[in-house]
């Protein structure tokens, strides 16, 4: 398959240059770019390959297959990074938490809404359950050229406790936020537990080759500034200066989506080296009040990308004006959607390297 964008202009990883503060090689004008889920079901290689396994879980923890994964994006479109293929709900199964991606619906889990169904999250399988995601990380580095970065990610405790708490996908979060705000001892006991099993696991993969992280946490925007504090920023804060103590210049990329105005305290308190934007941030702000602390990356709303044409270019030409004088990876502000034509991936490609 061919590459679409060419890097050979640059000395190095322009990603890491960007994130680590430093010009993009030569090249000033050189923005790096990746896609959120750019590993998944808009790529027909990636169903090819799915219609062959007993679904998501199987394929997340076949080394082999998760390595071809991570890898079929660059193939294809010639990333500057790629992206691990795992998913931020391996930690609930890795804690013996039941897990079950069912086709069309997402994710299962046996919901956790009492001191009782906490106890029997455990530690015991931790190693052994997440063991084949730092051998997927030693297959990618070989494989990887020399100008394409591998980020390795997590959820951020918050985000994953919805899913341990609700058992699924959520609209209103409203058993998770009862525990958060109606019990908050028994939901700190959870996520303590989700900073020591996330921390570990960012470092094995730091260990095993990833040369950036990122944290995600997509339903950061649910909760008030009180809360945010208390569930997002504390707990980012203590992950990220555990991951610092044994990987103090790993570069990590912080999401919290839909959080708003409180982008700013994350961006202060949190630690991160750098934000990822969504769709909702204007980038005027932005490139004024956050840009100015640290390196952004985003934040073209992915049905942009799936409507195409001048919708789309106009979109990323705003985003570009706004972001592209300060350091600034592209990204999209949210996972590419399923349905979106590959036609569009192309030509928002050419645009970023015309
Ligand atoms: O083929 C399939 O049916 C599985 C679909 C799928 C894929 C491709 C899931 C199930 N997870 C993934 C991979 C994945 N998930 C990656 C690696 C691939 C890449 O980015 O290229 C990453 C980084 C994630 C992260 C993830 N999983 C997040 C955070 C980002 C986001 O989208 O907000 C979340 C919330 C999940 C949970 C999850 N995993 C899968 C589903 C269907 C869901 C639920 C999403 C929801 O509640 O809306």
């Amino acid at each position: 398959m061919n590459q679409v964008a060419t890097k050979t202009h640059v000395s190095s990883k322009p990603f890491l240059d960007v994130l680590n503060g430093r010009p993009n090689g030569n090249e000033s004008d050189y923005i790096p770019f990746w896609f959120m889920r750019q590993a998944g079901r808009y790529l027909p290689e990636y169903r090819k390959l799915r219609a062959s396994r007993n679904g998501f879980l199987d394929m997340a923890f076949d080394p082999k297959a998760a390595s071809e994964i991570t890898l079929q994006p660059i193939r294809r479109f010639g990333m500057d990074a790629a992206i691990l293929f795992s998913d931020i709900l391996v930690i609930p199964h890795a804690l013996s938490q039941a897990l079950d991606f069912v086709e069309g619906e997402g994710p299962k889990l046996d919901p956790i809404r009492d001191g009782a169904a906490l106890s029997k999250l455990s530690f015991s399988g931790l190693e052994s359950k997440l063991s084949p995601v730092y051998e997927t990380i030693s297959n990618v580095t070989a494989q990887l050229d020399d100008q394409t970065a591998l980020i390795g990610f997590a959820g951020s405790p918050w985000t994953v406790a919805t899913y341990m708490v609700e058992g699924s996908s959520s609209r209103d979060f409203i058993n998770v936020k009862k525990m958060a705000y109606g019990d908050p001892e028994l939901f700190s006991k959870l996520i303590d537990m989700l900073v020591e099993a996330t921390a570990h696991y960012l470092i094995k993969q730091a260990d095993s080759g990833v040369e950036a992280l990122q944290l995600f946490d997509s339903w950061a925007g649910a909760l008030d500034a009180d809360e945010f504090k208390k569930w997002v920023i504390g707990p980012t804060k203590k992950i990220i200066d555990l991951v610092r103590d044994s990987h103090p210049d790993i570069p990590i990329i912080g999401f919290p989506k839909g959080a708003g105005y409180n982008y700013m305290s994350y961006a202060e308190e949190t630690g991160v080296s750098a934000l990822g934007l969504d769709s909702q941030v204007p980038v005027k702000w932005a490139a004024r009040s956050l840009q100015p602390l640290m390196p952004v990356q985003g934040n073209l709303d992915p049905i942009c990308l799936l409507t195409g044409g001048d919708t789309m270019k106009i979109a990323v030409e705003k985003i570009m004006e706004e972001l592209s004088g300060g350091p600034f990876i592209f990204n999209l502000g949210h996972g590419i959607h399923k349905d979106t034509p590959l036609e569009n991936v192309e030509a928002l490609i050419k645009l970023l390297r015309p």
